[in-house]
């Protein structure tokens, strides 16, 4: 496979195109989830408002902004694809609540606020996690089916990525890793499950709503595969290289976890390099969508290059 190299002809003003795309989807994201949520005043309103708090803290809005832009990289309307990317931002931010409780990794700090049971406490924030992936699917069935693409297909999707096999999975896989020596193997398995699996379905959802044929939906999971793959071995690297402040999460944790990373097990240097590769290999798997693919090559050179 030919690896396509992002445009170069002028690289600051190509980075501000992006940045200022970036910016209006994750707009245009976060439009449609006040919509979509209920009120934080709506009864009963401590769990309203704990959703709320946990969805419009700032998150990158990654997975959405990837569900839209394979919209449109296969010839889609953002409107379309408006509420699959909702739905997998409400599950990401579900799986990051969850995650910071005291019984999974136990943090203080998301996005650089205190963690949602450290503000509406333990018990809340178990329910708010569940009423968030709950209400991934309520906005998910709002999609409008497609020729190739029914709600069936849609639903079955993203609960796939987020069962036992996919995000819990790898979570179940992550858990029972800690201290324990993993093989790059077993840490490939636990990232493709954790992390690459709801890129993968961002990209996917996105596709399907544009109607794309079974190549380009090919193409596009074989690009979120390998994207999330790289994003994650970035998100290791910056953990051991970046401020807790930087990150806006606590930083050095998974060393204090004795965590089985890429740098802890290949070292800085080597995963670095093992990010460029992925990157290229995402890159790569865009071909068959020929110039509509630029937009998601710009995105991931974006993301190899990020900093928190
Ligand atoms: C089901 C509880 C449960 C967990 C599933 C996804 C997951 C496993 C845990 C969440 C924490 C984690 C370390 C996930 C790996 C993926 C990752 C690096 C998430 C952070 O994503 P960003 O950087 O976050 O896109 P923002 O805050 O920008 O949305």
């Amino acid at each position: 496979m030919r690896c396509r190299s992002p445009r170069s002809s002028d690289p600051s003003s190509t980075f501000m195109d992006l940045k200022f795309y970036l910016t209006q989807r994750a707009a245009d994201v976060d439009a449609a989830l006040d919509g979509f949520l209920p009120k934080a005043k709506e009864r009963p309103a401590t769990i309203h408002a704990a959703m709320r708090y946990c969805v419009f803290s700032g998150g990158k809005r990654l997975r959405p902004v990837l569900c839209l832009a394979a919209a449109e990289a296969c010839g889609g309307e953002i409107s379309s694809a408006l509420a699959p990317a909702c739905a997998v931002e409400l599950m990401h931010t579900y799986s990051l609540v969850h995650d910071d409780l005291p019984a999974m990794d136990d943090d203080d700090l998301r996005r650089g606020r205190p963690t949602c049971h450290k503000v509406y406490g333990e018990g809340m924030a178990v329910l708010c996690g569940d009423a968030l992936l709950t209400e991934s699917f309520i906005v998910l069935a709002k999609t409008m089916p497609t020729k190739r693409y029914g709600a069936r297909d849609f639903i079955s999707e993203l609960a796939e990525t987020g069962g036992s096999r996919k995000l819990i999975g790898g979570q179940v896989m992550d858990l029972e890793g800690e201290g324990k020596k993993l093989t790059k193997r077993d840490l490939i398995r636990i990232h493709e499950a954790k992390t690459a699996a709801l890129l993968t379905s961002s990209m996917r959802l996105g596709a399907m709503t544009a109607n794309a044929s079974p190549a380009k939906l090919e193409a596009l999971s074989m690009f979120g595969h390998a994207l999330g793959l790289a994003f994650q071995v970035i998100d290791d690297i910056l953990d051991v290289t970046q401020s807790t402040e930087v990150l806006g999460k606590t930083a050095g944790k998974d060393q204090a976890a004795e965590k089985s990373t890429y740098p802890a097990i290949l070292g800085l240097a080597a995963s670095r390099k093992e990010a460029t590769r992925l990157t290229r290999a995402a890159m790569a798997a865009l071909e068959p969508l020929g110039n509509k693919a630029t937009r998601l090559e710009e995105i991931a050179n974006h993301l190899l290059q990020r900093k928190y």
